[in-house]
């Protein structure tokens, strides 16, 4: 690569939330998954309690792996086709494809063609004797719902709505011009990737241009809120923690 002086970037890492956008993230290996480039976007590192990544995997390459008995995870399909063996069920995911897997799940995951995903895994807070079940979907054939009364402002809850469930990965899309009706102040933990489109985020006191490709961690509390610039609809998919009190 040639050499360019001084650079310049959008990535904030601050002690509560951060903005990395996609030409600053360094690849690592991860030794369970073949042919694949990863890039960690969320880690204990940063502050975040959940580790998120984005996985580019050549045409068969995937992972054969049996997950930590209290730990779970959740991929999403960006772009490519694969096919997916979960607790010996056999699935065929494609753009917009997503799949849940309780904790301790064993998974087989095979691109069948050039790969995208990304992949989140998180420690499960057990709640009463029920643990979740796995969960296996395709967001394009999800209508989603008005969030808020507001029409035209659209989200998609991927996940059931359980007390089992102990986590929440949604999909918002904004309409050009829209925004969240507030700036958000919550308890919970958001790890969020930038599907389509651009806007303004505003995290902490500030708002910041983002746009497809970015991802955004916005850890306990941090002040929040979205305004989308863009002619196209933007959209972005987020995880959450939910169902679980405070630990004291
Ligand atoms: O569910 C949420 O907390 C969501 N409204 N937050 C966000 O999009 N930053
Ligand atoms: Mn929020």
């Amino acid at each position: 690569m040639a050499q360019s002086g001084l650079v310049w970037s959008r990535a904030v890492v601050k002690r509560n939330y951060a903005i990395l956008p996609p030409e600053g993230m360094a690849t690592s290996v991860l030794p369970e998954w073949r042919d694949t480039v990863s890039r960690v976007l969320a880690a204990p590192a940063m502050g975040a309690k959940f580790a998120q990544y984005v996985l580019e995997i050549a045409e068969k390459g995937g992972t054969t792996q049996a997950l930590r008995a209290d730990l779970q995870m959740f991929l999403y399909v960006l772009d490519g086709h694969a096919e997916l063996e979960l607790d010996g069920k056999a699935h065929r995911l494609g753009p917009g494809g997503f799949a849940y897997g309780r904790p301790g799940a064993t998974f087989t995951l095979r691109a069948t063609s050039p790969l995208s995903v990304l992949w989140l895994k998180k420690a499960y807070v057990p709640f009463g004797a029920e643990t979740p079940r796995n969960v296996v979907g395709d967001e394009t054939k999800m209508p989603g719902e008005t969030y808020m009364g507001i029409q035209g402002l659209v989200l998609k809850t991927l996940l059931p709505a359980e007390l089992s469930f102990d986590m929440a990965m949604n999909i918002f899309t904004f309409p050009p011009g829209y925004s969240l009706p507030m700036i958000e102040t919550h308890v919970m933990e958001h790890g969020l990737y930038f599907l389509q489109g651009q806007g303004l985020y505003y995290l902490g006191d500030t708002w910041s241009e983002v746009k497809a490709g970015d991802f955004i961690w916005m850890g306990p509390y941090v002040p929040q809120s979205f305004f989308a610039t863009s002619t196209t609809p933007s959209r972005y998919i987020y995880y959450k923690d939910v169902h679980r009190d405070v630990e004291l």
